[in-house]
């Protein structure tokens, strides 16, 4: 109902459009117009209303509340068809998980404004502070091998990375195999999580964090030197609702690949936009740490390292630092 209402207004603006207007098209009462309206006002939306012409959207507010993206959406475009946008959660990863366990569709995404346990990799904390950021998970189900999973990582990254540039200009690199970084420090991170059996993936979770305009203050002081936000790079806001919906249509555009099995244009984007190929790299994982030049990723988006020896090493998971 919110959601017709506003678009409404947008569609009249600058004009007004009376609520006798509004109250028709939709079917419901003056009473009910009004009570809506003044619900968009608690949101944060500066309508104006004039007793002869009726209501005027003067501002939005930068929430990507669900049908702000109604008219950001391309026909048929499958991630981002349902969109739930929640003001608290632990997680949108853990959302998701249970609305995929209860059957929601492919393309679900969960957008909150604030998560009191963002979650990164192996149990590690991932900030997430009100309006800060683009807190956000999506679910998968694609038709394939379990173990073609981890590239959907990488192509998380690449629409990430492509859809910043495309809407503030500035251009981030992807450290393999799940940080988008600016100037070496991290801007967003990915999270994907698998529920599957031998052969077949029940569903993917990929959960997004991006600092938009994250205060030093929320994170620990240890952090502060590594994270970054773009309007600490740009100097000014970027609309988050703005900015989802070109990721959303960039993943959706990459997916429609991944679906079919064709990587190459993922992963030639991918290698466009590495910052850790070429480089002399030390990954530490759970049990082993190793140095190398990185070289490439291999088809299954594992990263080939050289060692000193010439000898090509296969690394599946771990943290990168880069020299
Ligand atoms: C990640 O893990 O980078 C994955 C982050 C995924 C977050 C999204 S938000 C929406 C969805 N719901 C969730 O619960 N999670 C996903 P990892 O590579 O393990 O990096 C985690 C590390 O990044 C932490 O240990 C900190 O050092 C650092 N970190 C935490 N919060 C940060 C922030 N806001 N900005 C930059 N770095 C941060």
């Amino acid at each position: 109902m919110k959601g017709k209402i506003i678009s409404l207004l947008k569609t009249n603006y600058p004009g007004y459009i009376s609520g006798e207007e509004i109250s028709r098209i939709m079917g419901v009462s003056r009473t009910a117009v009004w009570k809506h309206i003044a619900g968009l006002r608690e949101d944060g939306y500066i309508i104006e209303s004039h007793s002869r012409v009726g209501y005027r959207l003067i501002k939005s507010p930068d929430r990507p509340f669900e049908f702000e993206f109604a008219q950001l959406r391309e026909p048929g475009q499958v991630i981002g068809r349902e969109i739930i946008y929640k003001e608290e959660v632990d997680s949108t990863n853990e959302v998701c998980k249970t609305l995929a366990e209860e059957g929601a569709v492919e393309g679900t995404v969960v957008i909150a404004e604030k998560q009191n346990a963002g979650k990164g990799r192996m149990g590690r904390r991932w900030h997430s502070p009100a309006g800060q950021g683009i807190w956000f998970s999506f679910i998968l189900r694609p038709v394939m091998n379990p173990g073609d999973a981890s590239k959907v990582t990488l192509m998380a990254a690449v629409a990430v990375a492509t859809a910043i540039q495309q809407v503030t200009g500035i251009k981030a690199g992807i450290k393999w195999p799940n940080d988008i970084l600016l100037e070496g420090r991290k801007l967003a991170g990915i999270l994907t999580e698998m529920n599957a059996e031998t052969d077949k993936i029940n569903y993917l979770v990929i959960g997004i964090g991006i600092n938009v305009c994250l205060q030093d203050e929320e994170l620990p002081s240890e952090l502060r030197a590594l994270a970054v936000s773009l309007a600490e790079e740009k100097g000014v806001n970027v609309s988050r609702t703005k900015l989802l919906a070109e990721i959303l249509r960039q993943l959706d555009c990459l997916y429609k690949d991944f679906q079919k099995g064709i990587f190459t244009r993922i992963f030639s984007m991918w290698r466009d936009l590495s910052v850790t190929l070429n480089r002399t790299v030390t990954v530490k994982g759970l049990h082993y740490t190793e140095e190398g030049f990185a070289v490439d990723i291999d088809d299954t988006g594992a990263l080939l390292l050289r060692d000193g020896q010439g000898n090509i090493k296969r690394i599946y998971s771990g943290d990168v630092s880069i020299r």
